[in-house]
């Protein structure tokens, strides 16, 4: 029996707690454990909406948030912690284990999508909220202009094929603002990234996010989506 099946196997048991941490490092492969961490609990939760499903209505309907919110984020949710019961991990958080080495498909799809709702939501503000001064010299160092900057994520949405996010992100090393996209439920946060970063700012083009309100027309849907942008709490997402 392979180590990760019998994991698997006691963990279903209820006896994971009597494995020794050493055996569980090399079990689940996590490179930057370590023996005196804890395993991740599997007990993550869908977080409340700042404002009601109605109040986004200016860019999402009340329904696509309703069902965006409670339905897609939560089954997520489920899945992560049945994912986590099966697989236990020593990662000392949900962005650790993202980050870490060749995270498993389970991970990347429901941690990636529990992740990427939840910084999406934490950044949405019916009227939108304006950048600061600071941030906005920011920006203006990396893309010229703030518009530049705005076009290049409706850029980033409008090319993604198929599902995925666009995202504004901060490079770990130089500090430096950018522009990526991912598909699927991948964020910036993983290796198999085309740039990794910092997420500031994920904007959710799937179906699922415009669909009721705009069929095909995801540029419009980017357009508005743009307009409910809390950019105070995008700022504070900088390292
Ligand atoms: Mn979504």
């Amino acid at each position: 029996m392979k180590k990760r099946e019998f994991l698997k196997i006691s963990a279903k048991a209820g006896f994971i707690t009597a494995i020794a941490p050493t055996m569980l490092l090399q079990a689940c492969n996590e490179g930057n454990a370590n023996a005196n961490s804890k395993l991740l609990a599997a007990n993550f939760s869908l977080p409340k909406l700042q404002y009601g499903y109605g109040e986004y209505n200016e860019a999402v309907d009340a329904l696509t948030m309703e069902i965006h919110h409670s339905k897609h984020h939560q089954g997520y949710i489920n899945k992560l912690n049945a994912a986590l019961k099966d697989m236990p991990t020593e990662a000392s958080s949900l962005e650790n284990l993202l980050a870490g080495d060749d995270p498993h498909i389970a991970f990347r799809q429901n941690g990636g999508g529990h992740f990427n709702h939840s910084l999406f939501w934490e950044t949405l503000k019916p009227g939108g909220e304006a950048p600061s001064e600071s941030f906005k010299t920011a920006v203006n160092q990396y893309f010229n202009s703030w518009d530049n900057m705005i076009a290049e994520m409706q850029t980033a949405g409008k090319k993604r094929f198929g599902s995925g996010w666009a995202w504004l992100c901060q490079d770990n090393n130089s500090k430096e603002l950018f522009i990526t996209s991912t598909k699927n439920q991948d964020n910036p946060l993983m290796a198999a990234a085309e740039r990794q970063g910092k997420p500031l700012l994920g904007i959710d083009v799937w179906e699922h996010a415009y669909y009721l309100k705009y069929q095909n027309r995801r540029g419009e849907y980017l357009g508005n989506i743009m307009n409910i942008i809390d950019w105070k709490a995008v700022e504070s997402n900088m390292i």
